[in-house]
């Protein structure tokens, strides 16, 4: 197998993977023989990394099964020692970040640099975070209990990480987890199911089942009390449309075509720097991703001089070579994707600045421009390395275009007067606003959507309250000492 050039540790990745070859689930705590299997591949190369499971309904069920037979035990535990176990998983992903690294950007295309410092640095993040959750649950929400088992279902853009964030909190308000990961990113949640066994973590409180859409629809028709899902607006409302009057909780975070505005007073060169962290990380493959540039048109042309100069500057290359700034796409199929929206945006009279598609899985960035609100750039999520740039001349104008979108996860506002960038990001409905940076993620911090974009909350306090069940009667709480 090719794996480029070399960073240290992919030598214990290869070995992991000879070893493994073919992978099946992770049920009650123990891998079960590979059943029908599927391949999964480096984007980057092609070279098929390893055979995973396809789960059946079966798996499924067992699944649930060895979650529910879990779940009381788990629940019983003190908050201190469901706390000590999150503590422990936080470590050892910690131990083993550089190896989780590698093996992530193999399976992703996500460059090193992203996994490496990003990625796996903030699933260790949000297990020690929730640990403290774990904790103080029985004091911060007296009376609220978990939900049970949930189904957990997620996307390929931040495999490990997606994985943290639905895992950490559920495990601890108390409940055990069944969780499908993308079929084209499987390999960390697999690791992490060895993470859980050196841990110690009692068998069934989580439990991993690879497969593809059919495995996750039979995830969402199983016995579970909660689906928490992460994917495309399309999936998540069959879902939600399924899950109608069974009584079972949802949480979703799907897609987004977040603004990025670019006020006349805002450091251009920040500003600039903002777009490559925003739309051209991780191949543009983030829900929250900047992806439509609005700029004032008092400094449009210096920006747009700027922008491009620094595009040209950002280097597209082997995701294991330290100095790349944009590997693969992570799937042929996602890449055909990308180039075809962006072929419908320039037949629609938008024209595309960079944004080459590659042999293999390579787009370099790039940006549409002189694109109209109608254009199918400017309405769907591309999902891959490319915004679309636009002008307004007044705030009113800027807040207008910014929430003429379907979405409403994420947005951005630069600006050097606080007062211009706080009046601006209150008027735009999304769940997350940021000022003068963007993706900035914390575990504390909750992030989710409003309208096509989903709802629910995950990380923080809020995130919590979407794993626990609120008590029948509220405790009433004794007045202060006056
Ligand atoms: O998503 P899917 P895809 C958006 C992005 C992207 C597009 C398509 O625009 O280009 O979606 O990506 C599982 N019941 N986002 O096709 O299919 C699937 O196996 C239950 C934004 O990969 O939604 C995977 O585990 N589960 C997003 C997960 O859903 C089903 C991140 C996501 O896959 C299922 C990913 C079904 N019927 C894509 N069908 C974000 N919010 O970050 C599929 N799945």
């Amino acid at each position: 197998m090719e794996y480029g050039p070399s960073v240290e540790d992919s030598g214990a990745v290869r070995d992991w993977l000879d070893t493994r070859g073919s992978f099946g689930h992770f049920i009650g705590g123990k891998f079960t023989k590979p059943g029908s299997t599927f391949g999964t591949r480096a984007p980057a190369t092609g070279d098929l990394l390893a055979q995973v499971s396809q789960g059946s309904a079966d798996d499924v069920a067992a699944a649930v099964k060895a979650a529910r037979k879990a779940q009381k035990g788990w629940a019983a535990l003190s908050g201190t020692e469901r706390a000590r176990y999150l503590y422990a998983l936080a470590r050892h992903v910690q131990k083993r970040e550089r190896f989780l690294s590698v093996l992530e950007t193999l399976d992703n295309g996500k460059p090193i640099r992203e996994s490496r410092d990003i990625d796996i640095p903030l699933v260790a993040r949000h297990f020690y975070h929730h640990a403290g959750w774990a904790e103080l649950r029985d004091t911060q929400f007296p009376g609220h209990a978990p939900l049970g088992v949930c189904g957990q279902i997620i996307p390929w853009n931040f495999p490990l990480l997606m994985l943290a964030w639905k895992i950490a909190p559920a495990l601890a308000a108390g409940n055990t987890v069944v969780l499908k990961p993308a079929e084209y990113t499987p390999l960390t949640a697999l690791a992490f199911a060895e993470i859980c066994r050196e841990v110690g973590l009692p068998a069934g409180v989580v439990n991993i089942v690879t497969g593809d859409g059919e495995t996750g629809a039979a995830l969402v028709g199983a016995d579970v009390d909660k689906i928490a899902f992460t994917g495309s607006t399309e999936v998540g409302r069959a879902i939600a449309a399924r899950l109608a009057g069974t009584g079972r909780r949802l949480t979703l975070e799907l897609g987004g075509k977040s603004p990025f505005i670019v006020m006349p007073d805002a450091d251009l060169d920040a500003a600039v720097e903002g777009v490559v962290d925003s739309i051209w990380f991780n191949q543009g493959q983030v829900c929250c991703a900047g992806s439509r540039i609005l700029v004032a048109e008092a400094v449009a042309e210096r920006f747009e001089t700027l922008l491009r100069a620094r595009m040209d500057r950002l280097r597209v290359g082997p995701p294991l070579d330290k100095s790349t700034d944009i590997g693969a796409i992570v799937d042929p199929v996602q890449k055909d994707r990308i180039t075809s929206i962006c072929a419908a945006a320039v037949a629609a009279g938008a024209e595309l600045v960079g944004g080459q598609a590659a042999e293999g899985c390579f787009i370099a960035p790039g940006y549409l421009r002189n694109i109209a609100p109608a254009n199918p750039g400017m309405e769907q999520e591309i999902f891959g390395p490319i915004a679309t740039l636009s002008t307004f001349r007044t705030a009113d104008e800027a807040i207008e275009l910014a929430n003429n979108t379907r979405y409403g996860l994420a947005g951005s506002v630069w600006s050097e007067s606080a007062t211009v960038a706080t009046d601006i990001a209150a008027k735009i409905k999304a769940g997350v606003i940021w000022i003068n940076c963007a993706n900035l993620f914390d575990a504390a911090a909750p992030f989710g959507g409003y309208r096509e974009s989903g709802f629910g909350r995950e990380g923080g306090c809020a995130g919590m309250l979407d794993y626990l069940a609120e008590p029948a009667v509220k405790p009433v709480r004794e007045p202060a000492p006056s």
